[in-house]
């Protein structure tokens, strides 16, 4: 797998550095092949150079736009080597292989963001450079292509540790940061369009998405805001099937997507799952023998914010969960499928949107999650531990009992969910309490404990569902007050990531009130 480099082609916008890596590569009796400012540069400093004209048997014309656009070019990069028909139209065109690219794009983003005319702006679309990154890279099997000067040391220990070639691995990587490069770059193009056109939906495409639709507004209604889809064919918000109702809104997608992953925790052998989301934070889940008995668990836990909520189920939707969703306003349904008659009545209401998607997500599957930043992105895997995988250990003096362990474990998978601070209070598989997205962990225990009075008022009953339930904190509790406040709330059984410098002080506080304490060694802070 490995590929003696014996031709490369620099061509480079930013010149920082290349002239050491090109009189190393020369030391190595690699050949030089360049563009008129790359050569000059290079020229000067005394290195031997071809110009890219010798290759292409052409001038570069209108004013660079057209330099290396040629087969003498493009066949140098693209040839696959070992293939006879390949090898012979190289030797009738006279195409000398180019083993190794180098190529730096004009600075397009530099000048976008550095103000530069309309004008300016469009000379520095690099159309050269592009193309040729991608024919190296698609012929990496052959070829190896640089992107930025900081790969040039790689480059040269990579060439000394393999006596003047390069590995197959190195080769792949560098193609994969090409691609990158170029979509990147293309991206930065695309956004500056419309930037310049403000058109409805702010592009995002060539980060990777295509646009599947422009909403009527983003987050808030002064937004512009349009859905993009990655191509991921997995079941979930971006893939499913809309069977009836409205176009969907940004925050319905939002918290579309937000049910949708939650439910699919749930394991649909082993129970029936429903979700209820409001602003992207469940306000409701439970599981049950049936949908319609998780409903109406989960739609106890807070009735006030269910209203106007997203339902996610882990099993199609059926007549009898359907009839008890329709009895208050929902704003969508999304399930892996729905029976005719639970479609029918649905039906009867016609602004509620029921989405399809044909299976579950898979919680413990891979994935990127990005975020805006001014300036830039971040970019993270996304959250797949789930606890079922976890080494949960009993850190208390007493053991949680059988059904306290089932509920533990119900509320870290919702807490997983809910945005940080997050504090998840579950008795008999159904959230009793969500505080969700407070500053304090103790202010989330406070409020999960008190939304659980007011259910129980709503509801007419004595006393709260706290007491007697157990509780999840997505992460550890700094100090024992969390704990305490939990315990004050009823809760027996807590369930949370442990880690903090006061472990052995929270532990201390569940002794002494004789609570259970299961520790997971996993956070799941979500902001
Ligand atoms: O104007 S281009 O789009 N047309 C081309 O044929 C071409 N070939 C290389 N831009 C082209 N390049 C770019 O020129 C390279 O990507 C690099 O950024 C730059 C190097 O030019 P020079 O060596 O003349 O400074």
């Amino acid at each position: 797998d490995l590929v003696p480099v014996r031709r490369a082609l620099l061509s480079v916008s930013d010149k920082s550095g290349i002239v050491d890596f090109a009189r190393a590569l020369s030391g190595r009796n690699v050949e030089i092949v360049s563009t008129g400012g790359t050569s000059k540069t290079l020229s000067g400093e005394g290195i031997a150079v071809r110009d890219v004209s010798e290759l292409t048997g052409f001038p570069e014309i209108m004013d660079g736009r057209v330099k290396t656009l040629h087969p003498g070019v493009h066949g140098g990069l693209l040839g696959i080597r070992d293939d006879a028909d390949h090898a012979s139209a190289m030797k009738e065109h006279d195409i000398a292989a180019i083993d190794l690219l180098v190529i730096n794009l004009y600075p397009f983003e530099e000048v976008r963001f550095g103000g530069g005319d309309y004008a300016t702006t469009v000379e520095n679309i690099d159309i050269g450079g592009p193309a040729m990154l991608r024919a190296a890279a698609k012929n990496h099997a052959y070829v190896a292509v640089v992107t930025e000067p900081a790969d040039y040391a790689r480059i040269l220990e990579a060439l000394a540790e393999n006596d003047g070639a390069l590995p197959y691995r190195l080769r792949q990587e560098l193609a994969a940061k090409a691609f990158a490069r170029t979509a990147a770059y293309d991206a930065a193009i695309s956004g500056w369009f419309a930037e310049a056109l403000e058109v409805d939906a702010p592009d995002f495409r060539a980060v990777g998405g295509r646009l599947k639709e422009v909403m009527r507004y983003g987050e808030n209604p002064h937004q512009k805001a349009g859905f993009y889809v990655t191509g991921d064919s997995r079941p979930g918000v971006a893939t499913a099937t809309q069977l009836q109702g409205k176009q969907l809104s940004y925050n319905n997608i939002n918290d579309t997507d937000a049910a949708f992953e939650l439910v699919s925790e749930f394991s649909p052998e082993r129970s029936a799952a429903v979700a209820i989301i409001k602003h992207a934070n469940p306000c409701g889940v439970a599981e049950g023998a049936t949908l319609r008995e998780a409903y109406e668990k989960a739609l106890a836990c807070d009735p006030v914010s269910a209203f106007g909520g997203i339902v996610a189920l882990n099993r199609p939707l059926d007549a009898e969960a359907a009839t008890e969703i329709v009895k208050i306003f929902t704003e969508v349904i999304i399930a892996p499928d729905a029976s005719e008659e639970a479609r029918a009545i649905v039906a009867a209401k016609k602004n509620l949107r029921l989405l399809v998607t044909g299976g579950l997500a898979d919680p413990r599957a891979p994935g990127l999650a990005v975020k805006t930043v001014a300036g830039g992105l971040l970019v993270q895997s996304r959250d797949n531990g789930v606890v079922d995988d976890l080494d949960l250990k009993v850190v208390t003096k007493r053991a949680p009992s059988e059904k306290e362990m089932a509920d533990l474990v119900f509320a870290f998978r919702v807490a997983k969910h809910v945005k940080s601070n997050a504090i998840v209070y579950v008795r008999d598989g159904a959230t009793v309490g969500v505080g969700a997205g407070q500053m304090s962990r103790v202010d989330s225990a406070r409020i999960a404990a008190r939304k659980a009075e007011d259910a129980a008022q709503a509801a007419g009953n004595a006393k709260p569902l706290t007491k007697g339930s157990v509780v999840a904190s997505d992460a550890f509790f700094p100090f024992a007050d969390g704990l305490l406040s939990a315990v004050e709330a009823g809760a027996t059984a807590v369930i949370q990531p442990g880690g903090s410098m006061r472990d052995d002080e929270v532990i201390a506080a569940a002794d002494e009130h004789g609570i259970a304490m299961v520790m997971t060694g996993m956070r799941h802070f979500r902001h």
